[in-house]
């Protein structure tokens, strides 16, 4: 409608979330969507648009891109962007907003898969150096952007606790904080996605989702308070759950930018649950990526049912409706890569997971004493070492190695960490290490078809396993003499679940719970 009329991208900008009329533009077109937001599924998120465009929040919640959400912001057309504030009929790209801006300083050693949103994971050093990852080096996984309180704001932050029955009440966290008791949980977080990579290189099968290594993992101690406790304040009866009249069988979580997950009720009010609403991350208020100023710990469970910036806890007869519970965060079978999605529960529990965060080759030896096959032959020596976690709370009761490419094993030691059991379970990961010698004979040049087995790690990445070629020799004019083998780990957890052989057999396009033997090649001169 040429009639309508054109606003200065100034007066657009007055119409902010705070404002009594928000706009938003699309294009050259003006909205105003005071009366779109109570109707808006995602609820009030859609504000952070306001003032501005709304195209770059469209870029991340990709769902929008579609007619029908058109012909609905069509309904609120009020006038276009005035020509002044156009370039080619477009508004010019200074006047649109990064959704991003705000994101907040991060660790050069944190290594990036994506900026934006920010995406990255534990350099493999800090995953095996200290049993408690340091905050600024714990793996980052954001769906959108990082919201942004003052420190005023984050104390009157209002958690929504809402009951079947519709009911709600509200806790400031200065509430949580003063009126509760205060409870400390050291637990890892996995992604679902830790070690896609793996799977893909693994089973030569491309799968969706960000190529993480094996640092999506991290361990903390986290403060807050207990989940259960809220939900009795609250007027939740866990009695209820247990005699089996519950009307809740989920508890869901949101947070502040529309992520949102769920867990069934029975870890909520499980006195040996330690589902945590937390404030604080290994001594420090919770950093900005880690969900300040409140987070859901959901320990044993994958990290994507720990809401960060978490603003409401419904409880409901339903699971959360968002995609990260309905889809995403499911798996399926190698062949399955067209789903229904509802035939698979979300993930929950993890599985048992173990990696080799460091490989050092040292010298030749003359005998190789530890080697199982009994060989007395020359041996290089190699050091390994990484972490192991299970899901569940259940422990890691051996980590077993391989120096032959599974053919025969030995154990690797566990670290004698603090003790992280509570009421029998365990929630961290444990560290081991392995100090062992590869028999000459194991080493095999590729045409001997040796350490033929495609490794999880790229062979062109993994030098640091690699003898360094004495500086004298030149490559042109004598034969390479560089040998591989594979090293191989797999962990066993308490109730005797151990990882499976290969990627292969447990390949799903969306890449979640690869937790195949973690194999790496190593290659020395011989
Ligand atoms: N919570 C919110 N609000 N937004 C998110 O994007 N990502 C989830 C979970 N909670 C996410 C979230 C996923 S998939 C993971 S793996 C963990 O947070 C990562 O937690 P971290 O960034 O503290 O390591
Ligand atoms: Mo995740």
């Amino acid at each position: 409608d040429p009639n309508l009329p054109r606003f200065r991208v100034s007066e657009i900008r007055k119409h902010d979330a705070k404002s009594a009329h928000p706009w938003v533009t699309h294009g050259d077109k003006v909205y105003d969507i005071t009366e779109w937001i109570s109707a808006h599924p995602g609820g009030q998120v859609i504000l952070r648009a306001a003032g501005g465009s709304i195209e770059p929040y469209w870029n991340i919640f990709t769902i929008h891109k579609n007619q029908y959400v058109y012909d609905i912001l069509n309904q609120y057309l009020i006038g276009y962007i005035h020509q002044s504030d156009l370039v080619d009929g477009k508004p010019a790209q200074e006047t649109i907003e990064d959704p991003f801006a705000d994101d907040p300083m991060r660790h050069p050693d944190l290594i990036t898969r994506t900026l934006k949103p920010r995406n990255a994971e534990t350099p493999e050093q800090a995953l095996s150096a200290q049993f408690i990852t340091p905050n600024e080096l714990f793996y980052v996984r954001n769906h959108m952007w990082v919201p942004k309180l003052t420190a005023d704001e984050a104390e009157a932050h209002v958690l929504t606790v809402e009951l079947p029955d519709g009911t709600t009440k509200e806790y400031t966290l200065r509430d949580l904080k003063t009126k509760f008791a205060e409870k400390k949980i050291t637990a890892v977080l996995q992604c679902s996605g830790n070690r896609r990579s793996h799977m893909s290189r693994g089973s030569d099968r491309a799968t969706n989702g960000l190529q993480w290594e094996a640092g999506a993992i991290s361990n903390a101690t986290w403060e807050g308070v207990l989940l259960a406790d809220i939900l009795a304040d609250a007027g939740f009866d866990a009695a209820t759950v247990r005699d089996g009249t519950s009307e809740a069988q989920h508890v869901q979580f949101s947070g502040m930018e529309a992520y949102g997950s769920s867990i069934p009720i029975k870890k909520a009010v499980d006195p040996q649950g330690d589902v945590l609403l937390a404030y604080g991350m290994n001594g420090k208020p919770l950093p900005r990526d880690h969900g300040y100023p409140l987070r859901s710990i959901v320990p044993g469970h994958v990290a994507a049912r720990s809401v960060k910036w978490l603003s409401h806890v419904t409880l409901s007869d339903e699971e959360s409706p968002s995609q990260w519970q309905r889809k995403d965060y499911k798996c399926f079978g190698p062949n399955q890569t067209k789903v229904d999605w509802e035939k698979a529960p979300a993930i929950q529990e993890m599985p048992v997971q173990s990696a080799i965060t460091g490989v050092k080759l040292g010298e030749w030896t003359a005998q190789d004493q530890s080697a199982p096959s009994g060989s007395d032959g020359p041996a290089k020596e190699v050091a390994l070492n990484g972490y192991a976690y299970s899901g569940g709370g259940r422990s890691v009761i051996r980590v077993d190695v391989s120096l032959d490419d599974g053919k025969t094993w030995s154990q690797a030691n566990l670290l004698p960490d603090q003790e992280s059991k509570y009421d029998g379970k365990s929630w961290s990961w444990k560290r081991w290490t392995f100090n062992g010698a590869v028999p000459l004979e194991a080493f095999k040049t590729p045409e001997d078809g040796g350490a033929g087995h495609e490794t999880d790690e790229d062979k062109n990445t993994i030098r640091r396993g690699t003898a360094r070629r004495p500086a004298n020799e030149t490559t042109q004019n004598t034969k390479s003499n560089r040998r591989c083998t594979n090293v191989a780990i797999k962990a066993t957890d308490e109730v005797y679940n151990t990882q499976p052989e290969s990627h292969a057999a447990t390949w799903n396009f969306r890449g979640n719970l690869a937790t195949a033997w973690h194999r790496v090649q190593v290659c020395t001169d011989c």
